[in-house]
């Protein structure tokens, strides 16, 4: 049995010895693009397209293309486990054995002294669904708790009551193949041109095979996918239930609905047809602030396309309406017949790259393996079952931000937080923070070093990453495809699952040794077996899939029956309901949670930026990929500029009722008046503050629970920081921002940033001057310090530290006077100084000053002596160091001066 060509050769071994290449998918979003890694004598080499996967057919996005560069074995990951026995101890490396008795020892502790609800797993949609299967299993069938819940939550969860509400199953109908085929594209809340770039370059090749297709983008900005369309809906923020109502009234009003359709396989018509009497274009547009006209365009095209497709996302699903917006984009779908056809359908896109996966292997708290219901008796008994024990917890776990509050008031004790970085993601981080504090016990499982979270951690776990881990992963047309391990894992790290089954060994061993057997599994092939066999006779039924299946036939979509997997659900109407028929949910359009006011007049919405993931941890360390938005900035319409007295690359502090950050205000037309728009990548460990999140809503979705990230009222004002810093230090830029973090701090602005040309960029704003002990000190830190290297003018309150190394620029640090910035950024790219800038360094710069020398004999500048004395140096370690003072020794009365004057001042904060 062979097949050249196939998924068959999931390893490649071919000459030159030493190169393999292994097939694999992206780790970074559900469009799940499958790559190829070639790997040369045990390192990464190049990550290309594979053309035999059916998702991306060879493409690959530009965080796609640029993967290799985010490989690492060095710092810039976590190597070995780590922990603090009390939270005054610093963090110390300890062994991966001791780390999981810790871990074993404290969950044992605390379930035994508080009940298995004072525990609580907070996971993510970057697992895989064999690391989901396992950690489901400990907190629920083991530990007894369904405190597990997942960042999916701030991300799928609507989506997913959304279907379940009006289809009656979590599952999107349709495939990417219908991107193709269909006559009319809605895209609702999908900015994919960046956070779906595969797909948005299919659908751009589909229109172009076939101009008459019409696309219609709702969303209140002008983004680049909204640029695309042939009718752009900008619409207020969380109004798009009036929007959908509105065009169903149209498509009603037109004879354009399929009433055959709605007669024989939909229930709920007729409440949901009155309400939507009251939904005119008029009255919509008093709500969406979108024309009527617009408003009807959109429904004739939706209503006469031969074909109608909707993709959507965090626009619909990240609101306090959530699952309603979701219900309403549904029922356009279900009045007109438009589903389960070629072209067709409501396709929610998946955000991370096996969310799917995790609502699959009931990773969330709301859900059980197969898609069961942990609330139903029925389902928890056969979900026990299945995992060979007696029963199942009763009490309804915490979903994400219930836990952090849980968290907060002290009923959940210990966290157990993996690949994911909520002390960045989560609104609120006021809060969230508080509640991290507060917990008794956190253990953040990381693969990177660095992160938000990590700060807040009790005890680390070293967590391989991709390309180390093997297993599976669904995307959002439901396929699902192997994830396949290049290379091992660094220093102690490992895969997810083995973690978490090393924990799970070790935890039965002190509470129920007979419970040992349900996590001896082998390998990761043995965990997707049993979990595959969840899904038997289930609505997404691929009990019949497995590794050799996989390996011989490539990804298949679910259901998977017959040897066969299934391109578009409900082609025979039949939905997975009771009554066999889909529902109309008489839903009705909500406003946002939180209105503007006089005191926070802005709308701020938050979302993504085509190059970065999230909060940054593994595309920070890609050149390449900082180089499209090299800073956070926040963008506002000019008008509003103009009314908050902000100029073009002014700070402006910006605050919601919750918290505040500082920024750089940019210009951007693409927002309507009154609109303001903040990516959601920095946190804490790149800018002073909380990060985006200081400022986010934490109002939920009642049925959802998803939080509305993507809207809070907020205000604006100059930042009045009169005193700005700006530097730039040549390196690795993961050390260079570990070495930083402590500085942010420090400051009302501060950002460290990767940037493209290597290294890392800082810029400081206070005020007024920090002491000069504080900058000198910071300079000192950064390398910054030396007679070669200060050319200060300390009577004008102006600091200039610019290090050359045989001509090559190594860093510099400008306060007080910036101009000299740009020049030398320029510089810093590499190659020879540009023209001026020696003039500037010899001339403008050097002739303002360096800082005096005070030891002549030997050449050491008074900063260095200051940054000597701040590291603790007396005089005689400052001569063992420095040097100063051992010549002729008439400078030592000047350094004891200095001494003195030192420790007159006040130490910095
Ligand atoms: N480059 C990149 N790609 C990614 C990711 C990433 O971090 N970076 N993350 C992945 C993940 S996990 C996710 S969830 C997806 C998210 O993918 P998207 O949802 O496409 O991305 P966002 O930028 O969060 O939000 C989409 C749009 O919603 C709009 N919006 C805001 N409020 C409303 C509203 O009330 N109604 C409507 N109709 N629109 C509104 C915003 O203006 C924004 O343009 O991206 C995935 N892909
Ligand atoms: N303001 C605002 N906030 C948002 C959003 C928004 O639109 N606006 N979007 C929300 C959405 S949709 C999402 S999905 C979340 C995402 O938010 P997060 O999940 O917090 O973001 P990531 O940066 O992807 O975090 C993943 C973490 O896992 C680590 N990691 C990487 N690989 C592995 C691994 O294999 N194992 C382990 N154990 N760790 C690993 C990474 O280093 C990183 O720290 O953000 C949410 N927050
Ligand atoms: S579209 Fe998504 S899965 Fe595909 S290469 Fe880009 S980030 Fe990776
Ligand atoms: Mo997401």
């Amino acid at each position: 049995m062979d097949a050249p060509k196939a998924h068959r050769i999931d390893i490649v071994d071919e000459a030159p010895a030493g190169v393999r290449e292994v097939a694999s998918v992206c780790c970074y979003c559900g469009t799940g693009c499958g790559v190829l890694v070639e790997t040369r004598g045990g390192a990464v080499a190049r990550v290309r397209g594979d053309e035999r996967h059916p998702a991306n057919r060879g493409r690959l996005c530009s965080k796609g293309l640029a993967l290799a560069d985010t490989v690492r074995r060095d710092g810039a990951r976590v190597l070995s486990a780590q922990w603090r026995e009390t939270r005054a101890q610093p963090m110390r490396g300890i062994a991966l054995d001791r780390a999981l008795d810790i871990a074993a020892d404290r969950l044992a502790e605390t379930i035994a002294r508080h009940g298995p609800d004072a525990v609580g797993f907070y996971l993510s949609g970057q697992l895989l669904t064999e690391d989901y299967a396992v950690f489901n299993k400990l907190a629920r069938a083991l530990a007894g708790t369904n405190n597990i819940d997942t960042n999916s939550r701030l991300c799928m969860s609507s989506a997913v009551s959304g279907y379940k509400r009006t289809l009656g199953a979590d599952a999107p109908p349709a495939c990417y193949e219908d991107l193709d085929l269909a006559d009319t594209v809605l895209i609702a809340g999908s900015n994919m041109a960046y956070a779906h770039p595969v797909l948005f370059r299919r659908l751009e090749a589909a229109r172009a095979r076939r101009p008459g297709m019409k696309v219609i983008v709702a969303d209140p900005r002008r983004t680049d996918t909204a640029a695309f369309a042939d009718l752009h809906l900008p619409l207020a923020p969380g109004t798009d239930v009036a929007l959908f109502h509105a065009m169903l009234h149209v498509m009603d009003a037109e004879g354009l609905l399929d009433h055959g359709y709605i007669q024989c396989h939909t229930e709920g018509f007729e409440a949901l047809r009155a309400r939507a009497q009251r939904y005119t274009p008029q009255a919509a547009q008093a709500i969406c602030g979108v024309p009527a006209e617009d408003i009807i365009q959109a429904a004739r095209w939706f209503g006469r396309a031969g074909a109608a497709l909707s993709l959507y996302t965090m626009g619909l699903n990240q609101s306090t309406s959530g699952t309603d917006k979701n219900a309403a984009l549904i029922h356009l779908h279900l009045a007109t017949g438009q589903i389960g056809k070629p072209g067709a359908g409501p396709f929610s896109l998946t955000g991370q790259p096996n969310a799917m996966g995790g609502r699959e292997a009931g990773g969330m708290a709301t859900l059980l393996p197969g898609h069961r219901d942990p609330d139903s008796a029925a389902d928890r008994e056969e979900s026990a079952a299945l995992w060979g024990v007696d029963s199942l917890p009763r009490t309804p776990g915490a979903t994400a931000l219930d836990m952090f509050d849980a968290v907060g008031e002290g009923r959940i004790k210990l966290l157990w937080i993996a690949a994911t970085n909520p002390a960045q993601s989560l609104p609120d981080q006021a809060r969230v923070r508080a509640a991290l504090e507060r917990a008794e016990f956190v253990i953040v499982q990381e693969a990177f070093a660095g992160t938000e979270t990590l700060a807040y951690a009790d005890l680390v776990l070293p967590a391989a990453t991709w390309p180390e881990k093997s297993g599976t992963v669904t995307n959002s047309e439901r396929r699902i495809s192997r994830v396949r391990a290049a290379i091992d894992p660094p220093g102690d790290a490992q895969p997810d699952w083995r973690l978490a089954q090393a924990v799970a060994l070790r935890l039965a061993a002190r509470m129920a040794p007979d419970k040992a057997t349900l996590f001896a599994y082998r390998d990761e092939s043995d965990v997707f077996a049993e979990h595959a066999r969840t899904t038997a006779g289930r609505d997404l039924d691929y009990s019949a899939l497995d590794y050799a299946t996989l390996h011989a036939s490539g990804p298949q979509q679910w259901p998977y029956r017959d040897g066969q997997g299934v391109a578009r659900l409900y082609a025979d109407g039949v939905f997975p309901t009771p009554s066999g028929r889909a529902r109309f949910c008489d839903v009705d359009y909500r406003p946002v949670a939180e209105a503007v006011s006089p005191e926070f007049p802005l709308r701020l919405t938050t979302g993504r930026l085509r190059d970065h993931w999230h909060t940054m941890a593994r595309t920070s360390l890609a050149r390449a990929l900082t180089q499209h938005v090299e800073e956070p900035w926040v963008s506002m319409h000019p008008d509003d500029m103009r009314r908050f007295k902000l100029d073009p690359g002014a700070l402006a502090r910006l605050a919601s009722r919750r918290g505040s950050v500082v920024l750089p205000v940019q210009a951007d037309d693409s927002l309507r008046p009154g609109h303001a728009f903040l990516p959601m990548h920095w946190g804490s460990a790149y800018m002073a503050g909380q990060g985006v999140n200081a400022l986010t809503n934490p109002a939920a979705d009642p049925i959802s629970r998803q939080p509305e990230l993507k809207h809070s009222a907020v205000s604006a004002e100059p930042a009045g920081l009169a005193w700005q810093a700006a530097g730039w230090l040549q390196g690795d830029g993961a050390a260079l921002r570990a070495r930083l973090a402590p500085w942010l701090r420090r400051f009302d602005y501060a950002v460290v940033l990767p940037v493209g040309a290597g290294g890392v960029r800082m810029r400081l704003a206070a005020p007024a001057a920090p002491q000069a002990e504080l900058l000198d000190a910071m300079a000192d830190a950064l390398g910054l310090l030396g007679p070669d290297v200060a050319f200060d003018d300390p009577s004008r309150g102006l600091m200039r530290r610019v290090k050359v190394e045989q001509g090559a620029l190594q860093g510099f640090l400008l306060a007080g006077d910036l101009r000299a910035q740009e020049a030398l950024l320029s510089w810093a790219g590499g190659g020879a100084a540009p023209a001026g800038v020696a003039q500037l360094l010899m001339g403008r710069i050097a002739g303002a000053g360096r800082s005096r020398t005070v030891c002549v004999c030997n050449g050491v500048s008074e900063t260095a002596i200051l940054a000597g004395i701040d590291r603790g140096c007396d005089l005689a370690a400052l001569k063992s160091t420095l040097g100063c003072g051992t010549g002729c020794g008439s400078c030592v009365p000047e350094i004891q001066g200095l001494i003195l004057r030192r420790a007159g001042a006040a130490a910095p904060a």
